[in-house]
C-alpha cells in the first residue's frame, strides 16, 4: 500500500500562463466548496499541517502542487462557491481550473469533496454540472462523516449516489478527519491512479 513518506509544496499557480511543475508520474487533484474540509483532508493525508486551514473561507486562490515521495503531485484546487465573492473572481476561478484541466495531460484523477452532513447542495450541483463536462475520472469524497448519525449513514450515502447519478456513476468514499475513516481508501485510490504501488 502506498504511503506518504515525504511531501513538499513545490509550486503555487495564481494565474493562467504561470507554468506548472514538471509532470512526474501524474497528478491527483482535490476540489470542493470552501469549508468542505479540503485542507484538513490534505493535512490528514500528509500527516503534517502543510495546507492552510482557514477561519475565513476562500483564502486559497491558487492551485497548489504538493509533490509526494518525489513521485507524483497532490494538487489543491482553490475552493469553490464561498460567500462574498464577486462575479469576476468566480470567473477567474473557473478559468484557472479549466485551464489546468485542459492543459495538464498528466492529471489522472480528481477527488470531489462533498459535505456528508448536507449532501449535494445547489453549489455542489453547479460544480458537478460544470466538472462533468471535462473528460476526467472523478471520485467523490463525502466529508465530515463523524457528524452523521450512525442511523443516517446509509441513507446519506444512498442519497448522494442518487443525486450524483445524473452526472455519472462515481465511486463514493465516506471520510472523516476525526475518525480517519476513508484515509486508506483515498490513499490507495490516489496511488493507484498515478500507477505507484
Ligand atoms: N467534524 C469534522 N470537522 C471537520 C472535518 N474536516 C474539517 N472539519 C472542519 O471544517 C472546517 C473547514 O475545514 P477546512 O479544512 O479549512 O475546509 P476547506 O475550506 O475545504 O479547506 C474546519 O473548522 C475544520 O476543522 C471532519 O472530518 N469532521
Ligand atoms: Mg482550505
Amino acid at each position: 500500500m502506498g504511503r506518504i513518506r515525504k511531501v513538499e509544496l513545490v509550486k503555487a499557480v495564481y494565474r493562467i500562463g504561470d507554468t506548472f511543475p514538471e509532470p512526474k508520474m501524474g497528478d491527483v487533484a482535490f476540489v470542493g466548496r470552501s469549508n468542505v474540509g479540503k485542507s484538513t483532508l490534505l493535512n490528514t493525508l500528509f500527516g503534517r499541517n502543510l495546507a492552510h486551514v482557514s477561519k475565513n473561507p476562500g483564502k486559497t486562490r491558487s492551485i497548489n502542487f504538493y509533490l509526494v515521495n518525489s513521485d507524483f503531485y497532490m494538487v489543491d484546487l482553490p475552493g469553490y462557491g464561498y460567500a462574498r465573492v464577486s462575479k469576476v473572481e468566480r470567473q477567474h476561478w473557473a478559468r484557472l481550473i479549466s485551464n489546468y484541466f485542459e492543459l495538464r495531460w498528466s492529471l489522472k484523477l480528481v477527488f470531489v469533496l462533498i459535505d456528508g452532513r448536507h449532501g449535494l447542495q445547489k453549489k455542489d450541483h453547479e460544480l458537478m454540472e460544470w466538472l462533468s463536462q471535462f473528460d476526467i475520472p472523478f471520485v467523490i469524497i463525502l466529508t465530515k462523516m463523524d457528524k452523521v448519525k450512525k442511523s443516517e449513514r446509509g441513507k446519506a450515502i444512498e442519497k448522494a449516489k442518487k443525486d450524483l447519478s445524473v452526472y455519472g456513476d462515481y465511486t463514493i468514499i465516506p471520510y472523516s478527519s476525526v475518525t480517519r475513516e476513508g484515509v486508506e481508501e483515498i490513499l490507495k485510490t490516489a496511488f493507484t491512479a498515478v500507477g505507484v504501488k
